[in-house]
């Protein structure tokens, strides 16, 4: 009882008070919610609330107390009791909504609660990525903040687009620690980005420990782009990032890039190279020079027990093959080569993924593709959605997020054009590809190529604002694309960042509040 009076008293000063504290608007969260009613009460959180969250709930209300006690100092204790606490101002509830679907949620706020219902524990992840954007930007600080934590009171029912909302992270070109790659997590989070791809190998670096094969990490990971010491994670650490991600509801997608990109893997075991020998490790940024040995049974000895490994600290369904600029395979031999990977990634009971160069090859059903090219119109990418292929967006003159914005962006490379924020959000996954249905389209990725990416504050310029864009597209119905709109609420999240810590891109197109 007496919980339940200080937070009366605490919402009930903010409500006697004679001027309403300013709240933020529905219309600035990204990305944009299906349905929005926002009334005019003001929720105000107050130092003695608490989060009830039981069951299933109980993980996401403690990730919502854990982002939220830095700036308010509030305590915010987390009631995980299987009993109603009609008292505790905010709720989080699992409860059967089946159309709400796997990631759905609704919120709910009034003058004295904040309500948070989904069908899954995914929708209540990321109705709490809405929770925090409505709240005023400085929450997002580290350090204890003024208030007031006033909500807008209202309602917003919320269900993604598409269910793969993705970025990829190229950790062989430039190899990034797990704590950089848990900072880009909880960043991608916040927009409901549900996959992170991470570009394992290529041919400046090899970056995952095999045990069966161990000079792929140690030889072939001890270098970079530049000639720096490279780096690779452990088998311990790569489980560590995918539980990581996990708590943050996103799936890892490890790549093995194949039968291209493989100098580090060829470098490291001369018996892989058709002609036996070794080549030296590879430092700079040229593509299409190396292949696997498709004719050599060693080949397919290789991948069985690296994939292997890696199906078995893979969680998440899908194992991605690469198969992109495998410049230097024969066209014979690289339609030889994909059907015999994709067997070898089922026989580990994962669903593979290529780049979307695989469609020239025959694909099992469950194989998807992921499309790079800067052009819409592709007979192979056409002909195998015919045949059931579904696809993944990336196409690099939209969704790259290594192009830089401008001519003067001092990172980045420019091959697929220049990406300003308006251009990012410019256009329709849903209707992108020529003779491909929308129902063939699984979503959208923003791959972040890092030839010239070398730290965490440069992994955050390039990908911001542009991946939140991104993230929009692949969230967000169709219905509420409008840039004129969308660069309003893309602005709220300019003093976000700046709370975060994170580096961005302030595009003089977007109106930054
Ligand atoms: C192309 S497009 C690549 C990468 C490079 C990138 C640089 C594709 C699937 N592969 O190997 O890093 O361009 O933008």
């Amino acid at each position: 009882a007496a919980a339940a009076i200080t937070l009366l008293g605490t919402a009930g000063a903010a409500q006697a008070a004679p001027v309403k504290p300013k709240a933020v608007p529905y219309a600035s969260v990204v990305p944009a919610p299906a349905t929005v009613a926002q009334a005019s009460s003001v929720f105000t959180l107050g130092s003695g609330a608490r989060i009830a969250a039981s069951g299933q709930a109980a993980p996401v209300g403690d990730y919502l107390a854990g982002a939220l006690r830095p700036a308010t100092g509030f305590a915010l204790p987390v009631d995980k009791a299987f009993v109603a606490h009609a008292f505790d101002p905010i709720q989080l509830l699992v409860a059967p909504d089946p159309s709400l679907g796997d990631e759905g949620y609704q919120l709910t706020v009034n003058t004295n609660s904040v309500v948070l219902t989904a069908n899954k524990p995914a929708g209540l992840f990321e109705g709490v990525q809405t929770l925090r954007q409505l709240l005023p930007a400085s929450i997002d600080a580290s350090t204890k903040q003024a208030g007031p934590w006033t909500i807008q009171g209202g309602r917003i029912t919320d269900h993604p687009r598409f269910g793969y909302r993705g970025a990829m992270l190229d950790v062989s070109r430039h190899f990034f620690g797990v704590d950089t790659v848990k900072s880009y997590i909880d960043e991608i989070a916040r927009y409901k980005v549900n996959t992170l791809h991470l570009h394992l190998s290529d041919d400046q670096g090899w970056r995952i420990q095999i045990n069966s094969w161990p000079r792929l990490a140690t030889y072939g990971g001890s270098t970079q782009v530049g000639g720096g010491a490279g780096g690779y994670y452990t088998q311990a650490q790569y489980k560590d990032i995918v539980a990581y991600a996990a708590s943050r509801f996103i799936t890892i997608i490890p790549e093995i890039d194949m039968p291209g990109h493989t100098n580090a893997a060829l470098a490291s075991y001369a018996e892989l190279n058709c002609n036996g020998v070794a080549p030296p490790l590879y430092t700079g940024t040229d593509v299409g020079f190396s292949t696997l040995c498709v004719n050599k049974d060693i080949t397919y000895k290789f991948l069985d027990d690296v994939i292997g490994e890696l199906a078995a600290i893979t969680p998440g369904p899908y194992i991605h093959i690469g198969g992109d600029e495998s410049q230097s395979t024969t066209d014979a031999d690289y339609k030889a080569f994909i059907p015999k990977v994709q067997a070898i990634v089922a026989k580990h009971g994962k669903i593979a993924i290529g780049w979307h160069d695989i469609s020239k090859a025959d694909l099992l059903p469950s194989t998807i593709g992921q499309y790079w090219d800067t052009t819409p119109t592709n007979a192979a990418v056409q002909a195998a959605a015919k045949k059931g292929t579904h696809f993944v967006l990336s196409p690099a003159n939209l969704a790259y997020l290594d192009m830089k914005y401008t001519a003067s962006t001092p990172l980045g490379q420019d091959w697929a054009g220049l990406i300003e924020a308006k251009d990012a959000y410019s256009w329709d996954p849903g209707k992108y590809l020529t003779g491909v249905s929308a129902a063939n389209v699984n979503g959208v990725e923003g791959p972040l190529w890092t030839e010239t990416i070398t730290k965490l504050a440069d992994i955050q310029y390039m990908a911001f604002p542009r991946l939140a864009e991104l993230a929009e597209l692949g969230w967000s119905q169709a219905a509420t694309h409008n840039w004129t709109t969308f660069k309003t609420r893309l602005a709220a999240q300019g003093p976000r960042w700046k709370a975060q810590g994170v580096n961005f891109y302030a595009s003089p197109q977007v109106p930054w509040a």
